[in-house]
């Protein structure tokens, strides 16, 4: 490539390359040509958007520089690379993680504020980009961030969603979703108009002679849609490695808008046609851990992976190896089953057009791909109707059944007296329609296949996936629990924990080398250190606090004990429990004499989250928590002793505001539901403390900081099974307190009782699936052991202290480590100087 530009080109190009600013004079001048040129301000108009604006332009231009040389070096080293496709990328806030990546935030601090602003202010006026659910994208996000802190040549793909995830809002208690307008300025993505590509949906199959009269298969006919890339940089921390997430959009392909029906004066319908092919990335499926099963979520997934594996193979064959080779130079994690077509995209590509035999081709996928299990929640896996996928993808339905084929041989030779198992594992229910089950094919297509939790990943291997264990052998199955990057959630939340630790630890290593925070142990007993630990602490609650107040009208004492339960709202996470937990505590302080009520420890439950627009249950858990906040925060009665909030739309950086103010999160989910949960990482590695099940990752974190620093409680996953059981053969007892608590809201305390009669009888006539009257008892108990351990100061702090000493293990950068050696086989790079 080199040699092809004449030498003075190159030196003219060299001389003129474009430079970082070094400085704070020369980010001020950054920031103010923005301002002045990219923007058309002045100082007379530049308001806090406009400083925003002129910030993340200067940051961007030093993040590009990075970015371009990483990947012409990425290209120039040629080694093998990791693409992560997920259908979700949670990415928050940019501009505050690129000046902490890059080290400049000190820098930009002082230099805005000579220009009249605060750092906080214009860090604020950035729209979340939140092209994700929950869990599974954010820890998406957390993996690239580690990725490129390490080094590693990884790329994200996914979608650039028109509308994201929806913005909640709270009316009469309720909640009413509101369109995510997150594109309207967005500085930190790169049209790439050269990257194009054609993807085909529905058409027909048919075979055909090539030149040589041999027979071939082509598909054609279809409906062609284009993809087009838009780049976003992804900058490492302490390293100029800056990696890339290429987000596809979605518009009619060349010849595809109808001049005929334009020229015709049918302008309409050519528009209606534009419209369709946008409508592919219009916006983000709402659910999280619920298959939505509709044919737009199918054409999204299919054009996501079809453009995405072109862009992939393309750059494989610039290098012109063999093909035996590709699994050499490519890994492809699929996160989760969204993605699945992949495996059969490449398959097609390979025997289709590349003309490669089957057997060589298979080969080369599995050695390919990579599967990560999310949820074990049956109405989560993913099953898509036959019928869809033979009008929507008719040569994809020919592969499958092929791979189905030739799987369920191997089958009956491995078992020939087990007919039963060619049904259990076939990749098609024989159900009417026919559906075809997606973690079959993404096992069947992988060469490794992980759960996210100890737990989870154990469960899986001796449930859902029981009989692949016993076809491939146990060593197809592993685990890499995951973890959270303790740059966003340490370092960027919670800045003055991070300086205090980086104070004693004599440096910010352990951002690189989470495992350094052991190093805080000697300190446990130095009494200026714990009194500055609790101070950040205080600090972060009345910082929430604040918040709170103003955006509610709550006022919330800051000393009170912050209980926190912040995630999308599901039943199986139980916030029903946790309100219903609130009630009899409310219950308890009326009955309570005044006497009685000095002893009590104050209390705020804080809620935040999402419900999917058409999960009603969700929905009427909101309200009724709204309804309890409502009556609760006005009883003068009661006062500071208990308040009840709920944040309105949680998303990335609300949490950066709200987990470093916890004392006491809730992660409660009915034992074997939470694969892992990544938020209970975040609360501990902020110095909270943790009341939760045994379940997902909270079982690791207990083995990390030691059962004295947790609050265990519930049944066991193990006991699930029968204890449902005994609620369908009605065997179960309703808990006293938990019934006392349903009259309550029966009586009408929390408004209008028949708005809460499905939420009720779930847990009579509806067989309590998620076992809330089982655990209850115990989770009433556990709270009175978080308030008595509460009211020893003292013993709290070193309780909190010890458990962030602990946390090394939950840093999304081992996580990565592992995947790289276990699954990838990759290796990081030197990064650029
Ligand atoms: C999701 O956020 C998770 C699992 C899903 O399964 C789907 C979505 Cl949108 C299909 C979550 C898990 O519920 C959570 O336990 C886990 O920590 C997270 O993925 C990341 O693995």
């Amino acid at each position: 490539v080199e040699a092809s530009i004449p030498q003075q080109l190159r030196e003219a190009w060299r001389k003129l390359a474009a430079c970082e600013f070094q400085g704070k004079e020369q980010f001020q001048r950054e920031v103010v040509r923005h301002v002045e040129t990219t923007l058309a301000r002045s100082m007379y108009n530049c308001d806090d958007a406009a400083a925003y604006a002129g910030t993340a332009l200067a940051l961007r231009d030093k993040l590009v520089i990075g970015w371009n040389k990483t990947q012409q070096n990425q290209t120039l080293q040629d080694q093998k690379r990791v693409y992560y496709l997920s259908l979700e990328f949670l990415m928050g806030r940019a501009l505050d993680n690129a000046m902490l990546n890059t080290q400049v935030k000190d820098v930009a601090r002082d230099g805005i504020a000579e220009l009249g602003f605060r750092i906080e202010d214009v860090i604020n006026q950035e729209h979340d980009a939140a092209l994700g659910n929950g869990g599974l994208g954010r820890l998406a996000a957390c993996f690239l961030d580690g990725l490129a802190t390490l080094n590693y040549p990884g790329w994200g793909y996914g979608l650039r969603y028109r509308y994201g995830i929806f913005k909640q809002e709270i009316v009469d208690g309720y909640q009413v979703e509101v369109p995510d307008y997150w594109l309207d300025f967005n500085p930190w993505e790169f049209p790439r108009p050269d990257v194009a590509v054609d993807v085909m949906f529905y058409g027909y199959v048919k075979k055909d002679t090539d030149s040589d009269g041999k027979t071939i298969i082509v598909w054609e006919g279809g409906e062609i849609v284009q993809a087009i890339a838009y780049d976003v940089p992804v900058p490492g921390f302490d390293t100029s490695t800056t990696n890339n997430l290429r987000l596809w959009s979605s518009k009619p392909a060349s010849g595809e808008f109808d001049f005929q029906k334009f020229n015709s004066g049918d302008y309409e319908g050519s528009i209606r046609d534009q419209q369709r092919a946008e409508t592919i990335s219009a916006v983000l499926y709402p659910n999280d851990n619920i298959s939505a099963g509709k044919e737009l979520r199918l054409k999204q997934q299919y054009f996501w992976v079809a453009a995405s594996l072109h862009d992939i193979v393309r750059r494989f064959k610039k290098t012109h190896r063999p093909w035996s080779q590709f699994p050499d130079q490519v890994a492809i994690q699929l996160n989760d089953t969204h993605p699945t077509l992949a495996i059969v995209e490449l398959q097609r590509i390979l025997i289709d057009v590349e003309h490669i035999p089957w057997d060589q081709a298979w080969e080369i996928v599995t050695a390919t791909f990579g599967y990560t299990n999310h949820t074990v929640l049956p109405e989560a896996l993913e099953k898509w109707s036959v019928p869809l996928m033979q009008h929507l993808l008719p040569r994809h339905l020919q592969i499958i059944y092929d791979i189905n084929l030739f799987f369920l041989q191997k089958v009956e030779r491995m078992f020939p007296k087990d007919r039963e198992m060619l049904t259990r594992v076939s990749i098609i229910e024989e159900s009417q329609p026919q559906v075809l089950r997606m973690a079959y094919l993404a096992i069947i297509g992988s060469h490794k296949v992980n759960g996210v939790a100890e737990l989870h990943s154990d469960l899986i291997k001796a449930t859902i996936f029981k009989d692949f264990v016993a076809i491939y052998g146990p060593d197809k199955f592993a685990n890499v629990t995951n973890g959270i990057t303790p740059r966003r959630w340490l370092h960027q939340a919670n800045p003055k924990l991070s300086d205090l630790i980086a104070s004693k630890l004599g440096g910010y290593e352990f951002l690189k080398e989470l495992s350094q925070l052991e190093r805080l142990r000697p300190f446990i007993d130095d009494k200026e250190f714990r009194r500055e630990w609790m101070e950040i602490k205080l600090s972060n609650k009345i910082r929430l606090a604040k918040y709170i107040r103003d955006t509610t009208g709550i006022s919330v004492n800051p000393h009170a004990l912050f209980d926190i339960q912040v995630k999308r709202i599901h039943e199986y996470k139980r916030q029903q429990m946790n309100i219903f937990g609130v009630i009899d505590r409310y219950l308890n302080l009326k009955a309570m004499t005044s006497e009685e009520r000095k002893k009590v420890v104050p209390r705020a439950s804080i809620f935040g989250g999402k419900a999917a627009p058409g999960y009603w249950m969700a929905k009427t858990i909101i309200r009724l928590i709204n309804a309890v906040g409502e009556v609760v925060n006005k009883d003068k009665d009661i006062g500071d002793l208990l308040k009840v909030v709920f944040i309105e739309d949680y998303n990335v950086s609300k949490a950066e505001l709200i987990i470093p103010a916890s004392d006491i999160s809730e992660h409660i989910s009915t034992a074997g539901t939470e694969a892992s949960g990544t938020s209970n990482m975040k609360f501990v590695l902020n110095g909270g403390l943790i009341i939760g099940t045994c379940d997902g990752a909270n079982i690791e974190i207990t083995r990390e900081i030691g059962d004295e620093n947790i609050f265990l409680l519930g049944n066991l996953a193990e006991d699930v099974e029968d204890l449902r059981h005994r609620h369908r053969y009605g065997q179960v007892e309703m808990d006293p307190k938990l019934r006392a608590v349903c009259d309550e809201i029966e009586k009408g305390t929390f408004g209008d009782p028949s708005v809460y009669e499905g939420l009720i009888s779930s847990l009579t006539t509806g067989c309590d699936y998620y076992l809330v009257s089982d655990d209850f008892s115990s989770y009433l108990t556990t709270q009175d052991l978080v308030d008595e351990a509460y009211r020893d100061k003292d013993g709290w702090a070193t309780k909190c202290i010890n458990s962030v000493a602990s946390m090394g293990f939950f840093s999304a950068d081992r996580c990565i480590n592992e995947y790289a050696d276990m699954i990838w086989n990759v290796e990081p790079l030197v990064p650029v100087k």
